[in-house]
């Protein structure tokens, strides 16, 4: 997870800087700091307010020594030993780790060789050719971090849904703990859960904007001040990105949300129809127009004002329901808003279990007991645990001998958890040729089945879909996990023919997942709504490989609320025991 602070980048930069130095355990370590920092978000300063180090210890990830480091930056501004590692290594290696393949040891070398400090000065280097001349390096090294660099910077001017929200989250409590404050909420790309945002948007209401926006301009996560008014400003954030807010009188909070929300060709649909029907429509309020208004300015309008306290108004005056925020796109929402034919989303906490969990069997961080708490006290009913498996040897994938061990293990578990469940369940590796990475006897022994392409990303459309398609026809598979296998901001989706592989979802009977994690987002909304319309049932999953990662349902729910999901098209959130009797059909 990429870091939501200072904090956090720099507990990164430790572990990165531990595995130049070839260090076999800190590198792990200070990278699961650095997750659980960005996860835990303002909580990890309370925490350390309110108990101090011995406090800090008892968090998720977090051992001793860290704890100890984090309590010197609270103290004193500053971590002594990172001053130290700067000064040896000046470079900024949080920046040139985003850039997917660009390991600690390649920083190392762009630094040791061509001083290489930071992305400006690889672009540098890339311009004049020298990577390519470094040793054990060569051409084919130096376009394809060229490629992942042109990855990196399309995408860095947004920022990742899952990294932004608690930021937002952030701002709006720290926000709406002012008195003045009677309303404070984030809209935008971010009210519409879109998978990756520009910026925040904020929106409050009180009677002393001023106040408000002061305490905005001064909030911690600000850097510096773009502009400052009576009733908005925009700001920088420590993180790279903007923030803007607005601020009104409380009566018109329904009309400056929706305006606010978006997105623009949803308000522009909106307008068009608010003026066929003789309204217009601004951040204000819905207006009636009378005959003598047409061609005044909308200020001037006021006395006809007929709604501006709750988006509700503004769209029931219009005829039509409210499309939720994650709808509100401008393509057919609209139109399905005034036949009151829009769906009925998938609640958010809908979700019951979580079925792709990994654990230190394979590459996950936690043991399986720690996983199963964690999830009960996110109030799951239960969890499939899925590890890799033997073809994955860098993520200490299972074997069948292995497998059955677990299961063994899970038995235990079982009886000693009582009221939740743990499902036997595996990651099984697609092979190239559309085999499975585990025997059919040993599938076979297991209550859920997900498989997954991990290799030979490169396939063309046609061998990568045959190849999928003939995993998916093994009777013993319940699902495809992470079906395109991208990347936001840095790899590609494989090249499949989606409506092939929901075609096959459908005849074979096999689950297609929505993966939660923040940068994979998989499948999208277009391709949930896509296997929705095709009748193929899915389920969300966080894909978790630590204990913390079980808050990011959410944003797999997103996801499906946005590609028009219902409780029904979403099988995880039926109980244990139905769910396994759907499967065992
Ligand atoms: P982003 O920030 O690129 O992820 O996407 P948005 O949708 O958050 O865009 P942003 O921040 O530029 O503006 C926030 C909302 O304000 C946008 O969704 C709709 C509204 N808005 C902004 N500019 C205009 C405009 O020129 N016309 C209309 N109708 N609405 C606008
Ligand atoms: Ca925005
Ligand atoms: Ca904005
Ligand atoms: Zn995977």
């Amino acid at each position: 997870m990429k870091p939501s602070n200072k904090l956090s980048k720099i507990l990164l930069e430790f572990s990165i800087y531990h595995t130049i130095k070839g260090d076999s355990f800190k590198p792990r370590a200070y990278e699961m700091a650095s997750e659980s920092v960005a996860a835990l978000g303002n909580e990890i300063k309370q925490t350390w307010q309110s108990g101090g180090i011995k406090a800090l210890k008892d968090l998720p990830g977090i051992g001793e020594s860290i704890a100890e480091k984090i309590d010197e930056f609270y103290r004193t501004g500053k971590i002594k030993t990172y001053a130290k590692i700067k000064k040896e290594f000046p470079v900024d290696m949080y920046e040139l780790s985003q850039i997917e393949g660009l390991g600690p040891k390649h920083i190392a070398e762009l630094w040791k060789y061509l001083k290489v400090k930071n992305i400006n000065d690889l672009k540098k280097a890339l311009a004049n050719n020298k990577l390519k001349d470094l040793p054990r390096w060569g051409k084919k090294s130096q376009d394809k971090i060229a490629r992942q660099l042109k990855l990196y910077e399309q995408s860095s001017k947004r920022m990742l849904l899952g990294h932004i929200l608690p930021i937002a989250d952030d701002m709006v409590d720290n926000l709406s703990q002012i008195n003045d404050v009677k309303r404070c909420t984030y809209a935008g790309s971010i009210r519409r859960r879109e998978e990756t945002c520009g910026d925040i948007d904020l929106i409050a209401t009180s009677n002393h904007p001023q106040k408000v926006i002061n305490a905005f301009c001064n909030l911690p996560q600000v850097k510096s001040v773009h502009e400052k008014g009576k009733t908005k400003a925009s700001v920088r954030l420590h993180m790279g990105i903007d923030a803007d807010i607005r601020v009104v009188k409380d009566e018109v909070y329904g009309a400056t949300l929706q305006y606010f929300t978006g997105n623009k060709r949803h308000n522009v649909l909106l307008r068009q129809h608010a003026q066929k029907k003789g309204f217009t429509l601004s951040e204000y309020g819905l207006f009636k127009l009378k005959r003598s208004d047409i061609g005044r300015k909308t200020s001037d309008v006021g006395r006809n004002l007929v709604a501006c306290k709750t988006e509700e108004q503004i769209y029931s005056k219009l005829g039509m329901d409210t499309p939720p925020p994650e709808l509100r796109i401008g393509e057919d929402e609209l139109e399905a808003a005034k036949k009151h034919k829009l769906p009925k989303l998938l609640p958010y906490g809908s979700i019951r279990g979580d079925l792709q969990v990994q654990s230190n069997w394979s590459d996950g961080s936690a043991s399986i007991e720690e996983l199963a708490r964690a999830a009960k006290k996110q109030r799951l009913d239960y969890i499939a645990i899925t590890d890799h498996t033997k073809s994955l040897t860098i993520a200490g994938g299972l074997d069948e001998k292995r497998l059955a061990r677990q299961g063994k293990e899970i038995d235990k578990l079982n009886k000693k958890l009582r009221s939740f469940k743990i499902l036997k369940g595996t990651e099984c590796d697609i092979l190239k040729d559309g085999k499975l990475d585990l025997s059919d006897t040993a599938l076979a022994k297991l209550d859920f089945v997900g498989i997954s392409v991990h290799s030979q990303f490169g396939l063309s459309e046609k061998d990568q879909t045959t190849r999928v398609i003939k995993a998916m026809s093994n009777p013993h598979v319940h699902c495809l996990f992470h079906p395109t296998c991208r990347l936001i901001g840095k790899r590609e989706a494989i090249k499949l023919n989606m409506d092939e592989i929901i075609a096959a979802a459908k005849k074979y009977h096999v689950l297609l997942e929505i993966n939660s994690m923040p940068e994979r987002m998989d499948l999208n909304d277009r391709w949930v709504r896509a296997a929705i319309n095709a009748k193929v049932k899915l389920v969300i999953n966080t894909d978790a490989h630590s204990p913390d990662h079980f808050t990011l349902l959410q944003l797999g729910e997103s996801t499906a609320r946005r590609g028009w999901a219902t409780k029904k098209d979403i099988l995880n959130t039926k109980s244990a025991e139905q769910l396994l009797s759907w499967l065992n059909k």
